[in-house]
């Protein structure tokens, strides 16, 4: 068991992965023919002057972006109907033939630039206009779009890969040659996360709803992740103990008695993308999701060991939805006003260092001031450690109350432990025993833990 442990506590995040993490929330832009013609899917048939946003402005889309508080964007260069947004080489379905003939990809690289934002591509490997598509030589035009948007474009944060793959003008399927991709973005772009519903850098989460899991391990089974590196294990072999049936969707990825069984681990950390509306693209009868929603899938992504990619529309103009930049300014200063300030609290490890049952004391310096949150992090390059956790409240003169029971920790976790009502928990507001002293136990874990940071809001 110990071994075990060890080694699961020995599979950490690359730089790349590290980088990413930090980046926590980000917008995904659908944007493209498929705006113009009112549709989610296009049939790659459209004619290119159907593109025709005459008001383009990116900066505007990276004002809005910014109001909420994300550092980075990924753009659709392409999706399924496979005009591209920028001028390339490779095919006339492009921006070159459209009625409005910008950019768009290197207008948006741009505006992320100068805001001191990341910016990253999506490019979709089924393409309903490519002739080529279904035989090798797809691979071939696919790399070459791959090339012209990793070196044209200044520094990329991620490659986003859709798994899609059905037929394409000629009836065919394509076979991705998905190691071929990986390894020239890893060539042209070694800083570039790549996310794909099976890794290597990045996983989906299963859905597109935004639902969350309560234990998000980002230490997974070589088996979810095909492309992701091995770290520790046999590797793919098949026998006993085989789990090749685990696929995003599933509840419980990564406990410890699921890994037991798993013949590789892998670091591969979760993203959670989901749209501000319905559609991924504009549609004018959309509006964006009440706010409250979206603040809550902020906190359970972002404060749940994800990141957040959250995507925003632009409409037939070529601007974000006076909507949604309303949406995102709310959403923008709810975070603000909740987990902007930090409360005065003075932090001590009681008892022994590196033992697995730790805990840490939270001494309030201002005991009137109710802490609505906790934020835990785990010092991720030492692997994914916590299991279970507890926090409590502690008073003169009277005993320890639990107000709070978590399970994984990893990059971060937000514990809410009162939203503003009386009700929600009288323990921690009862005026008569104010919180003076907040305690953190760790209940279980895969090795001592290493909390690189608690903060009390
Ligand atoms: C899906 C696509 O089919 C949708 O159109 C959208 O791009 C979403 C992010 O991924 O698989």
């Amino acid at each position: 068991m110990k071994a075990f442990l060890n080694e699961l506590i020995s599979v950490v995040p690359s730089e790349r992965q590290l980088r990413w993490y930090e980046t926590e929330m980000y917008a995904f832009v659908h944007f493209g023919v498929n705006t113009f013609t009112d549709r989610e899917w296009g049939d790659g048939k459209e004619d290119e002057k159907v593109f025709a946003p005459r008001k383009l402005d990116c900066r505007q889309w990276v004002r809005a972006m910014k109001a909420a508080g994300m550092k980075g964007m990924v753009l659709t260069a392409k999706h399924h109907d496979g005009f591209c947004l920028w001028p390339t080489k490779y095919t006339e379905h492009c921006v070159r033939n459209a009625s409005v003939t910008r950019d768009v990809v290197g207008e948006a690289a741009e505006a992320c630039r100068e805001a001191g934002m990341k910016f990253g591509v999506y490019l979709s490997p089924w393409d309903r206009n490519s002739p080529l598509y279904g035989t090798e030589a797809y691979n071939d035009y696919f790399c070459n779009q791959l090339t012209e948007l990793l070196t044209q474009y200044g520094d990329i944060f991620c490659v986003w890969f859709d798994n899609a793959c059905a037929e394409g003008p000629n009836g065919k399927k394509q076979v991705y040659d998905f190691p071929r991709y990986i390894r020239l973005i890893r060539e042209l772009q070694p800083g570039a996360v790549i996310f794909n519903d099976f890794g290597p850098d990045v996983r989906w989460c299963g859905n597109e709803g935004g639902l969350t899991r309560e234990n998000e391990w980002s230490v997974v089974p070589s088996e979810l992740v095909k492309y992701s590196e091995i770290q520790t294990g046999p590797g793919p072999r098949a026998e006993e103990g085989d789990l090749s049936f685990l696929y995003s969707t599933g509840k419980d990825l990564g406990s410890l008695s699921l890994a037991s069984f798993s013949r590789g681990l892998c670091f591969t950390p979760c993203e959670i993308n989901t749209s501000i509306r319905r559609g991924w693209f504009w549609h004018s009868e959309e509006d964006p999701r009440p706010l409250d929603l979206l603040y809550q899938i902020y906190l359970n992504s972002v404060g749940g060991n994800a990141c957040l990619h959250l995507n925003i529309p632009p409409d037939r103009d070529g601007l974000v939805d006076e909507r949604d930049v309303r949406r995102l300014r709310e959403l923008g200063n709810l975070i603000q006003r909740e987990l902007g300030t930090e409360l005065p609290v003075e932090i001590r490890q009681r008892g022994r260092t590196g033992i697995i049952q730790a805990e840490y004391e939270i001494l309030l310096r201002n005991p009137e001031k109710i802490p609505k949150y906790v934020v835990l992090s785990e010092d991720l390059t030492k692997g994914q450690r916590v299991e279970s956790f507890q926090i409590l409240k502690e008073a003169e003169g009277f005993d320890q109350y639990p107000i709070f029971q978590g399970g994984t920790v990893g990059y971060r976790k937000i514990c809410r432990l009162f939203d503003g009502t009386e009700e929600q928990n009288p323990l921690l507001f009862s005026p008569d025993r104010p919180a003076e002293k907040l305690v953190v136990r760790i209940a279980a874990a895969r090795g001592p833990v290493h909390l690189k940071d608690i903060r009390v809001f």
